[in-house]
């Protein structure tokens, strides 16, 4: 099967998955007073983003001959997060976007109020649907539980939060090369790795494939933010869906402003086969070998 039609499988999956644990359109106001909360978590979640998240947790799942349905749940929840992190990240505290993912963002349309609630409700979301599933008892708890776990971890303070903190304090100055690396290999990175580890968790593998996931994921992690950083210079912004030139507007440290962007697109290409590298060895390892590509090559 080729890539994209792969690709748009896993697509499916997720997209079904999402539209059952996130309320419907049209709730009645008289039932669900509440329902704002819930368009403005619809409106992001369904937004159309790229998914590569769990797609890749699906991939590695996959490749390690697991069940589907066990590892969905946190890939998923991942996802929630993600988008609870694009919420708040395009505020006007934060990065203050106006577009994200081809649509106006949460705030431009529920005004900051509900956009930090819906972050807050998709955060909170996807601990629920963490727990339930890990409150399930039988032989797979405690890898659920430490699944669940390091998805928490991944998403905070040591991981995607505290990456943001490093990019917020480090705006408008020069960092170091290494400064950029830790902050992304914690805001970006974190989240990716949480994606690929999840399963080889939940699927209670090997030492040996841990490792060489653990090294495979964080490659993609940081090519996945050279790669950002590169279209941010000479992307597309129709394609992409928001604003380029904003890290250059902005004066942000980014892997194109410390190292040019030929060293940036020859540290991407290093990236990627360090990635697939990785993977050497590994039985039925073609999908997340393309993903690796996949990653470099985007457009959006
Ligand atoms: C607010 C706690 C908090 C964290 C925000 C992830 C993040 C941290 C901010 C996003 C800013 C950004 C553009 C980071 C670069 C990499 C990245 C995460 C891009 C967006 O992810 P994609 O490309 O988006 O997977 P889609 O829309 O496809 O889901």
């Amino acid at each position: 099967m080729d890539f994209d039609t792969r690709y748009k499988q896993y697509l499916a999956i997720i997209e079904e998955w999402l539209e059952d644990v996130i309320p419907p359109e049209g709730l009645s106001d008289k039932e669900f007073p509440e329902k704002t909360i819930y368009e403005a978590m619809r409106y992001s979640l369904m937004s159309g983003g790229k998914r590569i998240r769990p797609v890749l947790s699906l991939a590695v799942c996959n490749m390690l001959n697991g069940d589907e349905k066990e590892v969905i749940p946190y890939a998923g929840a991942i996802e929630l997060i993600h988008t609870y992190s694009l919420i708040h990240d395009d505020l006007p505290c934060m990065d203050n976007d106006d577009y994200r993912r081809g649509k106006l963002t949460n705030h431009k349309v529920f005004g900051y109020a509900t956009a930090i609630l819906a972050g807050d409700g998709l955060l909170n979301l996807a601990f629920e649907i963490m727990l339930r599933e890990t409150m399930k008892v039988d032989d797979k708890t405690f890898s659920r539980l430490k699944t669940a776990y390091m998805i928490s971890v991944s998403s905070g303070i040591k991981g995607m939060i505290g990456g943001q903190v490093i990019d917020m304090e480090s705006e408008k100055t020069e960092i170091s090369y290494d400064l950029l690396c830790q902050m992304h290999r914690k805001k970006t990175g974190a989240l990716i790795r949480a994606s690929v580890l999840a399963p080889a968790l939940l699927l209670n593998a090997g030492k040996d494939i841990v490792e060489k996931l653990e090294i495979y994921a964080e490659n993609i992690g940081i090519a996945f933010q050279i790669k950002d950083d590169i279209l941010d210079y000479e992307g597309d912004s129709e394609i992409i869906g928001k604003s380029t030139g904003s890290d250059t507007a902005n004066n942000k440290s980014t892997f194109v402003s410390i190292l040019g962007i030929e060293k940036a697109k020859e540290l991407l290409k290093t990236s990627v086969k360090n990635a697939v590298n990785a993977l050497d060895g590994m039985g039925n390892n073609e999908f997340l070998t393309q993903i690796a590509f996949f990653i470099s090559e985007r457009n959006k």
